[in-house]
């Protein structure tokens, strides 16, 4: 008896751990790229609008989503959840038109504050993507669920300036002040002056209510969402293109996605932000659904392993 129950659990861990392989679902977004010249040099380069240059180890779980070329798509953040350790980007930086592309065609850098191809940090590391999975609601219409999850082939190294961040345990309130990060646009214009530096800013969480008010949002920020802003001096600070995926930290912890906004750092439109402590459960799942030691052919051997068990305890 004993026996059956062991398998009947086996089963329906096995089935969840499946229902997980179906959301192993992968693809691109080109959002604002960077252009270069023929000798690699950038020309343009897209950044925080309002911020400045980040100082070494000063935000140090951010890491550059990119092309298997070199390429900055999207911010991404390093996290540690209990003994799981992966990678928290948008769903829409890795989701084009609901099409999925393979992890091949990813990777991530992280430990450089400059994403030059030419001329990298001395610590830069590099790692290939073995699997993305993408929030099985993320709706790429209204950028609900905006939140995917990248597994390494291969851990990063922590070192005195990179390192994983632990996800908030309190959700967002009113005013928290927050720092944002990334390599995105300087200026909602496509004129800013070139750079390669991460950059960093000073924002706080602008209460729902604003963000949602009919001169606002007007209701398309969802509950698991939140904004966050600031005016500094008249001039307004803002998360742009290109600073998708990436984090919004306070208290040294991860609290939220950079999702999506209106423009860049325009009056009545701050940054909106998935809300990471909305998807602690999802991401302690999704992480431990993926962990090294269950990978699919594994799954599939234990599911044929199993089903034949039962059908000895039942049948025979
Ligand atoms: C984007 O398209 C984007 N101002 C990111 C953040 C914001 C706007 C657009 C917030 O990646």
């Amino acid at each position: 008896m004993n026996s059956v129950l062991m398998v009947s659990i086996i089963y329906a861990f096995l089935l969840s751990q499946q229902f997980y392989l179906v959301n192993c679902s992968i693809s691109l977004t080109y959002l604002e790229q960077p252009v270069y010249d023929d000798e690699e040099n950038i020309k343009f380069f897209p950044r925080i609008v309002g911020g400045k240059k980040a100082r070494e180890g000063e935000v140090r779980s951010i890491v550059s989503l990119q092309t298997y070329k070199g390429d900055h798509v999207c911010g991404a953040t390093w996290f540690q959840d209990g003994n799981q350790s992966h990678i928290l980007t948008a769903a829409h930086c890795v989701v084009e038109n609901g099409e999925y592309r393979p992890s091949y065609l990813f990777r991530v850098m992280g430990d450089d504050l400059s994403i030059s191809k030419k001329f990298p940090g001395p610590n830069r590391q590099i790692r290939k993507v073995r699997r993305i999975i993408v929030h099985r609601f993320y709706n790429g219409k209204n950028l609900l669920n905006d939140i995917a999850m990248i597994f390494l082939a291969k851990p990063f190294i922590q070192t005195n300036t990179f390192a994983p961040i632990k996800l908030t345990s309190e959700n967002v309130y009113d005013y928290k002040p927050c720092v944002i990060a990334g390599w995105g646009r300087l200026q909602d214009s496509s004129n800013a002056p070139p750079s390669i530096h991460l950059m960093v800013a000073n924002v706080s969480v602008i209460p729902q209510r604003i963000c949602n008010g009919s001169n606002s949002y007007n209701g398309n920020v969802s509950k698991n969402a939140f904004c966050a802003g600031s005016t500094k001096g008249g001039e307004s600070v803002d998360s742009c293109q290109g600073d998708s995926g990436g984090g919004i930290f306070s208290n040294n912890s991860l609290i939220g996605i950079v999702s999506f906004g209106q423009g860049c750092a325009l009056k009545n439109f701050p940054g909106v932000y998935t809300n990471v402590y909305k998807y602690k459960g999802w991401i302690r799942e999704t992480a431990i659904s993926s962990s090294v030691f269950i990978q699919p052919n594994m799954v599939m051997l234990a599911t044929i392993c199993s089903a034949m068990l039962a059908k000895l305890f039942f049948f025979v």
